[in-house]
């Protein structure tokens, strides 16, 4: 089977997840060809034959104030398809990728040439960008038009029935994790150099966008590290970096957080990590907590979302309301002030984890791939 995947190849939860899910793909045999604007992130660590990429580019022109990226990776779909005989088109995250794969298929469709897509809705494509009046008549039409739909958590599938007129089911196919890159390998002279009187690692990974509520995170160590000697890892880039840097400073705590930035290699860091923190205002999954739990960290994060999908409250850590700074901080203090509980919480994590490994979950997506298909098929 001949698969495109078409996704943002930025370091956001999407597009991580769908180019692991193309890098899975493409080791069980099937041809994958990412469309998109650049290298994926995760693509570039390693050479994988069974996988293409084919670059959108977007020629510009005076008259363009905002060069139209739509029209072009429609072109690049209707291109591909054709030229690669694609069986199946899988879109990760709505916005606009539902819309042009909508226009390519129209496209594609005066030739007889169509194929099916699959949406598979992330996050803020449904709870923050695309309910905006903007965007959602767009929205709604094109998911409508998917021949399947997938939501990466229950609560996802729920908020998008609520937020949008969706006349078809969604299919929850939850975030997966490949344990056999994301475990915790022996770290301890790296774990040495940023904790040398064996103080506790906390740690943080996103895009630094306004709905991670990353100020949070240090008010929260700004409160732990009263009571545990710990220091806080920083990984990641985006909007909020600079104020949250600032605010480390005010508070007193700066010296004892790195900002590291984006990082590729985010399982080694995790490796030496004792807790994760996630405050988001809202989260469908929490791929990022995931990893984390697949490392041996457990996690302090809210109950936003999906969050509660995966974090098994008192067992791989705690939740809190939105912007409750202070209960997330004495929770975190709870566990990592004893260290047969704090092992125990690790432990935990890890097996919570496996339950979703990889193996367990890309299944899900190759019996849909083969239904829609099929049913295209016979309808046609
Ligand atoms: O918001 C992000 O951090 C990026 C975003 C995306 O769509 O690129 O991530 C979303 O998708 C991930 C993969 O499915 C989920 O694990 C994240 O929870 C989700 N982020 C939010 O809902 C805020």
């Amino acid at each position: 089977m001949k698969i495109g995947i078409v996704c943002y190849p930025t370091f956001g939860g999407s597009g991580v997840l769908a180019t692991e899910l193309g890098i899975a793909l493409s080791d069980k045999g099937y041809e994958v060809h990412f469309i998109t604007y650049e290298q994926p992130v995760r693509l570039n660590q390693s050479f994988h034959p069974n996988i293409y990429f084919h670059e959108v580019k977007v020629p510009t022109y005076p008259l363009f104030d905002y060069p139209p990226y739509e029209t072009a990776l429609a072109s690049t779909m209707v291109n591909v398809i054709v030229n690669q005989k694609l069986d199946i088109l899988h879109l990760h995250y709505a916005i606009p990728h539902a819309s042009a794969a909508y226009f390519a298929r129209q496209i594609l469709r005066k030739t007889g040439q169509d194929i099916p897509f699959i949406t598979t809705l992330h996050g803020t494509d449904i709870t923050l960008v695309g309910r905006d009046a903007t965007y959602a008549p767009v929205v709604t039409f094109s998911i409508n038009e998917s021949d399947a739909i997938t939501a990466v958590s229950d609560n996802l599938r729920e908020e998008t029935f609520r937020s949008f007129k969706i006349e078809k089911d969604i299919h929850v196919i939850p975030n997966f994790v490949d344990i056999k890159r994301f475990y915790q390998t022996d770290k301890e002279h790296f774990k040495q150099m940023l904790a040398p009187d064996g103080e506790k690692i906390l740690v943080h990974v996103s895009n630094f966008r306004a709905v991670k509520r990353v100020p949070d995170v240090i008010k929260i160590f700004e409160k732990v590290r009263k009571e545990v000697p710990s220091k806080l890892l920083m990984i990641g880039d985006g909007p909020e970096r600079l104020n949250v840097e600032e605010l480390a400073r005010t508070m007193g705590v700066y010296n004892d957080i790195r900002f590291l930035g984006k990082q590729e290699q985010i399982s080694e860091i995790l490796s030496i990590a004792d807790l994760f923190l996630l405050p988001s205002e809202t989260e469908s999954f929490g791929l990022s907590a995931l990893e984390a739990m697949a490392c041996n960290v457990p996690l302090i994060s809210t109950n936003a979302g999906g969050l509660p999908e995966i974090n098994i409250e008192g067992v791989t850590g705690y939740m809190s309301d939105v912007g409750d700074v202070d209960s997330m901080a004495k929770h975190a203090i709870y566990m990592l002030s004893d260290n047969d509980r704090l092992a125990q919480f690790k432990k935990d994590a890890i097996a919570q984890a496996r339950k979703f490994e990889k193996q367990h979950i890309i299944p899900m997506y190759e019996q849909l791939y083969n239904e829609v298909i099929a049913n295209y098929n016979k309808n046609k």
